[in-house]
């Protein structure tokens, strides 16, 4: 029997409440509560089919990661290299940390058992008896409630062998890279390894280790109980199924609206109760601050993997942040550009040091302070970093300055009024 999804109001997409379903519940983290709606049971049908099995179900089902990659989930299981009496780990990536990303917090807060079961599960179908949850340190209270959700299931003697870590992180947003995250784990600093090897081959402690996102995981009971074929019904054909779509910024109601994938930016701000009062939609982004940015020339793309590539951006961790007439492109890009300037975690030099200059030109050019040469040199730093960091963060990191400049120039040309020469009686170099 398939979880129950609410059905479409007139007028309006359907919303597929599975994973928010128990939100709004009294006391939804209890294990009571999660219960009371058929938590758990997911497990136990689990536990009666083969490991193989459960792997092939979500193959079939087409579920694709949901912390920004989109890889196949059941696929990236697949490559655990066959048994070999050593351990094997899954970890839970629930670092959340991209500027505007803000499922995996909500989601473990108010349903922290559909992790928790989804983690039995994916133990027990890649043969794991050590599972970890790295949650990013900032939040306490998702932390404790983790923790007190953990010790609830193994209480009731519902985790069987496995045992669950809880591990609260330093706030480093480059410990969301999955090898980061698992040199931070290991008690290293946190960098992102070479790969491959793939954390799959050597991973934590060099063992086959899992790295999955969190409404990945809390996804899997609803693909155990309810069947591919259900999950599959719902998005798209290559990207199947629901997800947890968080509008934030300028929006009437923002929140979480968990939808089919394949849904618009038009259909969730219609739920949403659109821009915000006597304002128009200026630009947006799809998956948070690392994803291009769109404009309102993309209202009708439909928010699944395809179709937002198709448009020249990623549909990432659909974390869609609104932005209305009222904002100056060059201001959101400059603080995007503080964060990650801030966030770099210095291991190579396109990244280090490119940032800290982005930082700088953007900063003058809000101000009106820059150079006509500043654009390309803009142009130039982004395109030396793009594809040539030793992690995806310099990529993520220029994302918002190229976007921002293709589609609104004449806004950073116009903080190039002013000479730097007038301002700074210094050579270039004394002044950057
Ligand atoms: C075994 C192979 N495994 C790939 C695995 C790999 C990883 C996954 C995806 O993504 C994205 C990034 C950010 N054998 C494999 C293999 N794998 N080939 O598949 O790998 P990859 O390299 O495509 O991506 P990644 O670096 O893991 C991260 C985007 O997310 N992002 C980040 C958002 C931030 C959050 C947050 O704060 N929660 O999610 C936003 O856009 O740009 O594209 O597991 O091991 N041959």
């Amino acid at each position: 029997d398939a979880p129950t999804t609410q059905p479409s109001r007139p007028g309006m997409p359907t919303l597929t409440p599975v994973l928010s379903d128990i939100w709004d519940a009294p006391r939804s983290w209890t294990l009571e509560a999660y219960r009371e709606r058929g938590g758990y049971r997911a497990l136990e049908e689990a536990r009666s089919r083969k490991p193989e099995e459960i792997v092939d179900a979500v193959k079939a089902s087409g579920l694709r990661g949901r912390g920004g990659a989109g890889f196949p989930t059941g696929l990236k299981w697949s490559f655990l290299p066959p048994p070999d009496g050593g351990p094997r780990y899954l970890v839970v990536n629930a670092d959340e940390s991209e500027p505007g990303t803000c499922k995996d917090i909500p989601l473990m807060l108010a349903n922290p058992h559909a992790l928790i079961e989804g983690s039995a599960i994916t133990s027990y179908a890649i043969g794991c008896d050590h599972a970890f949850i790295y949650l990013r340190g900032e939040v306490v209270h998702v932390y404790r409630r983790l923790l007190a959700a953990v010790r609830e299931a193994e209480a009731a003697g519902l985790l069987g062998g496995l045992r669950i870590t809880v591990h609260a992180g330093a706030g480093a947003y480059i410990c969301g890279e999955e090898t980061a995250l698992l040199d931070s784990l290991e008690g290293l600093r946190g960098q992102p390894r070479l790969k491959p090897p793939f954390p799959a081959v050597a991973g934590l402690y060099a063992r086959p280790t899992v790295v999955n996102n969190v409404e990945s995981i809390a996804s899997v009971p609803s693909i155990v109980l309810g069947g591919p074929e259900w999950f599959t019904s719902m998005g798209t054909e290559k990207s199947a199924g629901f997800g947890l779509f968080s509008l934030s910024g300028h929006v009437t109601r923002p929140g979480q609206y968990e939808a089919p994938l394949g849904i618009t930016l038009r259909e969730l701000l219609d739920l949403a109760g659109g821009v915000r009062d006597g304002h128009e939609l200026k630009f947006w982004t799809p998956g948070g601050s690392s994803t291009p940015i769109l404009t309102d020339e993309h209202l009708d793309v439909p928010l699944d993997y395809e179709s937002v590539a198709g448009a020249g951006s990623m549909l990432a961790t659909r974390a869609l942040q609104i932005f209305d007439e009222t904002t100056s492109v060059v201001r959101a890009v400059a603080r995007w550009t503080d964060f990650y300037a801030h966030e770099s975690c210095g291991k190579c030099t396109p990244c280090r040091e490119g940032t800290y200059w982005l930082k700088q030109i953007l900063h003058r050019l809000e101000e009106g302070r820059g150079t006509a040469e500043d654009l390309d040199t803009l142009d130039e730093i982004t395109a030396n970093i793009a594809g040539r960091s030793f992690c995806a963060f310099g990529d993520a990191a220029v994302t918002p300055i190229q976007s921002g400049m293709k589609y609104f120039r004449s806004e950073f040309e116009a903080g190039t009024h002013t000479p730097a020469r007038e301002l700074f009686p210094y050579t270039a170099s004394t002044v950057f």
